[in-house]
């Protein structure tokens, strides 16, 4: 009877253990890795971003902002998804960035129909 009882506790455990796990594999698109990075120094002005997320994502209702120290809105292109990668997004870089600080605030709608947003900041020497 008590290894019953253990046995039962074991399965509740794996059960909830697998549910808990299934809902973050089914979560939002998270940002995984910015390029630049976040908190990045770089030598000169990238030509373009690249936010990968944990998730695919729709291209068409996802972007950036990106602004200066000034709070100023720098201007930068349409995002695009990578084309062999879909929980990839490229933004261009419509003119080098001068030295300075940016914030890059993202908001993307991923293939599960979840709307997310975040923001970091890289710097160029
Ligand atoms: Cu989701």
């Amino acid at each position: 009877m008590k290894k019953t009882a253990f046995n039962s506790i074991v399965a509740l455990l794996l059960a909830s253990s697998t549910l808990a796990f299934s809902q973050f594999a089914i979560a939002h698109a998270h940002l995984k890795t910015p390029v630049p990075a976040d908190k990045a120094v770089v030598e000169t002005s990238p030509q373009n971003l690249t936010l990968t997320f944990t998730e695919d994502v729709e291209a068409a209702f996802s972007g950036v902002d990106v602004l200066n120290a000034q709070h100023q809105p720098v201007a930068v292109g349409k995002a695009t998804l990578n084309d062999k990668h879909h929980d990839q997004l490229i933004v261009p870089i419509s003119q080098p960035l001068p030295s300075g600080n940016y914030q890059v605030n993202w908001h993307v709608l991923s293939v599960d129909g979840h709307k997310t947003t975040g923001s970091y900041t890289f710097s160029v020497k």
